[in-house]
């Protein structure tokens, strides 16, 4: 793709990179710092080593720079001194000031955004999540060229001097063409696997399987309880999910059946974690990936309770869901890792939420009879009067709900059974 070009450095080489802060005046101590340690864990998990931190307190932004002279000469020095070839602020930075520091600093700059960008893009397996990672790159890059060709060239060599500048200004041009017009291949073929997916959901629904599933802020473990789930109660022996301490390790949605002892089934499904301002064009990307949790009979949350911000992550997953329209779900709070914390003693039950281990499967069965009640609290208690011609019914009731007695009358076949409510709209005219 295009865009790889201009993403990619073409060197092996582990990049250093100095973390640049700007707080402004409305922004607590507390929460800038946490952004900070967390911009840290995102440069990790780009493969970029943090070498340095600078930090400001901003009174009011600089329209060109962002921080302002000052502070430039210093980043400048940093740069010289620890031998620094990238510059991460964790700010959001407009076009022109991304371009301006890209020239100021001489080393390549990458904002917060631009690094979520890269990460997705180097975790994306599936079809669907590539495309959707491309587009949000292409988009992210349409409006910065100027500074994306200057990080670009300066890797080059080329570039810089005046006689360059206007074939800089027609490359640029040429640029957004193509750009342009690869979203709009994009756009179609997102379009496509949209509609997949969105057959592929109504094809569970009519199945009147229940989906439940797994959210909450990157890396609090819903891979690792994916995994344990499907070891404890796994229908099909499908494969693992991929778990690692880093953030956004998936990306990609997966779906497994899993059966409780109970005889319930329901698919689950792991998603891309949540994360404090997203950026809204990764949101809109994402949508039809993150949205999975709107199709969702039960949503499990889970939390890193040993996490100190675990309350901070809680809240990022409240308004991500209620943005999504999948506030209205019900819910399961997991606070997982809770081996980690000396006042709870795996597995317990305390204000509604369950407290786990995923890590060695402390509190998982507790966590099945959970999501099995939730699940049966939906189910809408009913006798049905079925014709014999009409017999396959049975079965389906028997693979979507909970049947407790059937008897084979003179003129059709009564099931006393629960019912899910969509398979309940389904036999309707069967109910006594
Ligand atoms: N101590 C402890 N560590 C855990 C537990 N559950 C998961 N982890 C670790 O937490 C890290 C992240 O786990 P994942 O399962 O990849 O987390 P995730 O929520 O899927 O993360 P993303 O896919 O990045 O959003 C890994 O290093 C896990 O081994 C637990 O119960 N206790
Ligand atoms: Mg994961």
């Amino acid at each position: 793709m295009g865009n790889k070009e201009v993403f990619e450095t073409g060197s092996d080489k582990i990049k250093r990179a100095v973390l640049v802060g700007a707080r402004c005046a409305r922004e607590n101590q507390d929460d800038f710092d946490t952004g900070m340690e967390e911009l840290r864990g995102l440069t990790k998990a780009c493969d970029i080593e943090p070498v340095f931190t600078v930090t400001q307190n901003l009174s009011s932004e600089d329209a060109a720079t962002y921080i302002g002279s000052g502070k430039i000469d210093e980043i400048r020095g940093v740069i010289e001194m620890y031998d620094i070839d990238t510059a991460i602020f964790n700010n959001t930075l407009s076009p022109s000031q991304l371009g301006n520091l890209s020239k100021a600093l001489n080393v390549e700059v990458i904002d917060r955004t631009g690094l979520i960008l890269i990460i997705f893009a180097e975790r994306a397996r599936t079809r669907e999540a590539r495309l959707q990672v491309d587009y949000a790159q292409l988009k992210y890059m349409l409006p910065r060229l100027v500074g994306l060709r200057a990080n670009l060239s300066r890797q080059g060599g080329t570039g810089g001097s005046l006689s360059n500048k206007g074939s800089g200004e027609k490359q640029i041009e040429l640029d957004r063409r193509k750009i342009e017009k690869e979203m709009a291949v994009l756009r179609r073929e997102l379009a496509e696997v949209e509609k997949t997916r969105q057959l592929q959901r109504n094809r569970r629904s009519t199945a009147g399987i229940p989906l439940v599933a797994l959210v909450g802020y990157t890396n609090a473990g819903k891979s690792t309880l994916m995994n344990k789930l499907i070891d404890t109660c796994g229908v099909d022996a499908g494969q693992k999910v991929f778990v690692q301490d880093m953030l956004f390790a998936t990306l990609d949605t997966t779906v497994r059946k899993l059966e409780t002892t109970g005889g319930r089934t329901f698919l689950l499904s792991d998603t891309v974690g949540f994360i404090n301002d997203l950026p809204t064009d990764l949101v809109n990307a994402f949508h039809s990936t993150l949205e999975e949790a709107l199709y969702a009979d039960l949503i499990v949350e889970v939390v890193d309770s040993s996490d100190q911000n675990h309350a901070m992550h809680s809240l990022v997953t409240a308004r991500t869901l209620s943005q999504l329209g999948a506030g209205g779900i019900p819910r399961i709070t997991v606070m997982n890792k809770a081996e980690k914390l000396d006042y709870i003693k795996v597995p317990e039950v305390r204000d509604d939420k369950i407290y786990i281990s995923a890590k060695s499967g402390d509190g998982i069965s507790e966590l099945i009879g959970m999501i099995e009640k939730k699940l049966n609290e939906r189910l809408i208690p009913c006798s049905l009067k079925v014709p014999y011609d009409r017999s396959g019914i049975e079965s389906q009731l028997r693979s979507t709900s909970q049947v407790l007695s059937v008897s084979y009358e003179e003129d059709g076949i009564v099931i006393k059974a629960y019912l899910p409510p969509e398979v309940h709209a389904r036999y309707l005219e069967y109910i006594e």
